[in-house]
């Protein structure tokens, strides 16, 4: 019988849930077409260079989702599921200090980590575990029948989980099973028909509409799926033509004359869903819950940890400007704080030390010795440097993804002690490593850099040092 690989897997599995998302939320569909116009658009307009950050093949049928679980033991049992995908726990979020809204949840992303998985399927998961034992946001008493509850659902069948344990071990599966692990697990990501316990969600959403979405239910679903596009200004004006309100700005980096880096996302605010309710008096009644929405980015150069300290202190630098003077133009004042600091050019990022990039010889190496600094090579035209693309998230637009969709504030008592959580913890709750972004980034770099001394016989030194 035929089998089916990791990557398949992976490829299918998210077309899969793309399928069931657009089903359950319409908007999803409008956004995947406005996405595809805008991409066609942009190949139009700018060629092959339009694709320097990913072919238009990975670029169209990439997507990220988004789900919340309630406990170690179930995250352990999505790192099992993705696992079976190729895809593997990267980066920790901690989103309980998050500003504008603190969320009850730490993170991590589920992605694939190689250069060749990721440009045959990229697709990711961010993936937020609750933490009900921080004080800060539930007592003792909520602790304990969050738990409870937590502990007594079943997310994923046993056949998923065991078809999973064999779809990695062996790399995939035959094609019977590929079938039925593909119907499991997309099954378990969708929107649950079961009542919700009105009382129960209630009491939950008066701390977090995260908490009430993760714990308030008995099942999990895809929260949002994004996709991607190259322009995402031209996005979030598209969709407003459309009637379609978005939230009021795009998160991350502002549009700039200069490279486009890390991750920028805009989202519209989520919709009202039809949902029964299990009322106090024991009847069922139908309402709606507005939590899920529908999210795009655009995706830009991966940072050093030098670049991102230089983001940050650009962000931070921002929000002065906006403190001083709250009736500027942020897109704007942004813009202008990124001209005066960060450089114009991909070269100059490179260089700086800025940004990760992969290297190559040239197709055609000039004739004589070559050089011994990186900006000769490159000036000289001895060695191209290509961009790493960001593949992971930005924990200050997750927590602006986060609050521009949910109603209410957080009750926190910041009075209270927090549980404490890290990539420690994420990893011995999942019993596997948790790798960290920008080693992988780190070591993609310089593996290409070793290659280039190599052929061309000299050190090169590497400008991230
Ligand atoms: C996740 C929010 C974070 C992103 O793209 O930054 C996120 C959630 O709402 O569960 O998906
Ligand atoms: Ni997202």
């Amino acid at each position: 019988m035929s089998h089916v690989g990791t990557t398949e897997l992976r490829s299918r599995f998210a077309a899969a849930l793309s399928h069931l998302y657009g089903t359950e939320v319409p908007a999803y569909t409008t956004l995947l077409q406005v996405s595809e116009e805008v991409n066609r658009r942009v190949i139009e307009e700018q060629g092959d260079s339009a694709e320097r950050l990913g072919s238009i093949a990975r670029v169209t049928a990439e997507r990220h989702g988004a789900i919340r679980v309630g406990s170690a033991a179930e995250l352990a049992q999505v790192a099992r599921i993705f696992g079976a995908l190729g895809m593997h726990p990267t980066g920790f979020y901690d989103l309980r200090d998050a500003r504008p809204q603190p969320i009850p949840v730490v993170s991590t992303s589920f992605r694939p980590t190689d250069t060749e998985e990721l440009a045959r399927n990229p697709f990711r998961v961010f993936t937020s575990v609750l933490v009900p034992q921080d004080r800060r946001f539930f007592d003792a008493d909520l602790e304990r029948r969050l738990t409870a509850f937590i502990e007594s659902r079943t997310l994923f069948p046993d056949e998923l989980l065991v078809l999973a344990d064999r779809a990695e071990a062996g790399g995939g599966l035959d094609a019977a099973d590929a079938e039925r692990f593909l119907e499991l697990a997309t099954a378990s990501f969708a929107l649950s028909p079961e009542p919700v316990d009105r009382a129960w969600y209630a009491e939950l959403e008066r701390i977090s509409g995260v908490a009430a979405d993760i714990g308030g239910v008995a099942s999990t679903h895809i929260n949002h799926l994004t996709p991607r596009v190259l322009d995402i200004d031209d996005l979030y004006r598209r969709m407003q033509d459309r009637g379609i309100t978005m939230i009021d700005r795009i998160q991350g980096p502002p549009a700039w004359g200069g490279p486009d880096v890390l991750l920028r996302q805009t989202s519209f605010r989520a919709l009202a869903e039809p949902r029964r309710f299990a009322e106090p008096d024991g009847s069922v009644s139908t309402g709606e819950l507005r939590v899920r929405f529908g999210e795009v980015e655009a995706r830009g150069i991966a940072l050093t940890p030098a670049g991102r300290d230089l983001y940050d202190r650009m962000v931070a630098l921002v929000d002065e400007r906006m403190a001083d003077r709250p009736d500027d133009d942020r897109p704007a004042v942004a813009a202008h704080v990124w001209a005066e600091h960060l450089p114009a050019t991909e070269q100059e990022l490179c260089l700086g030390g800025l940004g990760y990039f992969s290297y190559a010889t040239a197709g055609r190496t000039p004739e004589g010795t070559p050089p011994g600094t990186l900006r000769e090579l490159l000036e000289q035209g001895w060695v191209e440097a290509t961009p790493i693309v960001y593949e992971d998230f930005l924990p200050r637009s997750a927590a602006g993804i986060f609050a521009s969709n949910l109603t209410g504030n957080a009750t926190l008592h910041a009075d209270q002690g927090g549980a404490e959580r890290d990539a420690a913890w994420l990893s011995d709750a999942i019993g596997r490593p948790v790798a960290a972004p920008e080693q992988i980034y780190a070591e993609q770099s310089a593996i290409s850099l070793r290659a280039v001394e190599k052929e061309l016989g000299i050190a090169v030194p590497d400008p991230i040092g």
